[in-house]
């Protein structure tokens, strides 16, 4: 049985990524909602229904656990999907709460970048407010990157240019670190580190995933000790080119296993 990942495009892939190299001996499916990405820029309701349509037809699959590789999925469809599906459900949550612990001595600020639905929901604002206490925790929408990481454009001088637009307002000698909070991001990774100061840490919400993936597999007896790794992709649009660049986007982070 396979473990499998769900993103709206490619973004879900740097979760993928993480797991596969943590656990080499399982087999995973990886499903794009390629019919309607981007997520991040449209209603709810709508996102909402996209989510529910692509978990039924992974759920048609030999699947195991599923992971919701994406942050604006998660804060909208999670709860739901656990009350309809027995198999564990594991979602996105922004790295704050580490962003946070990081940063207690210096006395640094935490810039949360994610998409502006992410940022617009309850679960991010309780999450922010549950362990906030000292009002450390700023935040910014970056509409655009999840476009530009479809195009796989993500370490161009254009990406350079649009880190620097959208960071101008902020004086970056303020913060200590800078959190992630959609899976799409960490494709930007080296871009942004072009950008930001030295001293600014960047961390993102995989690790964090896959370790509670992997504790939930293992309370239930579920994990492969040995074997080979394989990968099917899947697309809701089936479109052949974009398979193709789902294997790009993955040796963007260095092939693992497969
Ligand atoms: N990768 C998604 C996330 O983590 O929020 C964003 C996807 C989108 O379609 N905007």
């Amino acid at each position: 049985m396979r473990i499998a990942f769900f993103d709206s495009g490619l973004g879900g892939i740097s979760v993928l990524h993480e797991a596969m190299k943590q656990l080499p001996h399982e087999d995973f499916l990886y499903f794009a909602d390629t019919l309607h990405v981007p997520y991040g820029t449209k209603p709810k309701d709508e996102v909402l229904a996209f989510v529910k349509k692509a978990v039924e037809t992974i759920s048609k699959e030999d699947v195991k656990a599923l992971v919701i590789a994406c942050n604006t999925a998660t804060s909208i469809a999670i709860a739901e999907l656990r009350n309809m599906y027995e198999m564990p459900i594991i979602g996105m949550e922004p790295a704050v709460k580490p962003a946070l612990a990081m940063n207690r001595s210096s006395g640094k600020r935490v810039l949360v970048l994610a998409t502006p639905l992410t940022l617009k929901q309850s679960k991010y604002r309780e999450l922010v407010s549950r362990i906030d206490d000292m009002g450390m925790v700023d935040s910014l929408p970056m509409p655009d990157l999840v476009e530009f990481c479809e195009q796989l454009n993500v370490d161009s001088q254009q990406i350079i240019d649009y880190f620097h637009s959208q960071l101008e307002p902020f004086d970056l000698s303020m913060y200590g670190t800078v959190v992630l909070g959609c899976t799409h991001y960490p494709f930007f990774r080296r871009a942004l580190k072009k950008v930001l100061p030295d001293h600014i840490q960047i961390v993102d919400g995989s690790a964090g995933t896959v370790n509670r993936l992997i504790q939930l597999l293992s309370d239930r007896d579920l994990l492969l000790g040995r074997g080979h790794s394989e990968l099917k992709w899947m697309c809701s649009n089936e479109d052949p080119t974009y398979l193709e660049k789902m294997e790009k986007a993955l040796k963007i982070f260095g092939v693992v296993g497969v």
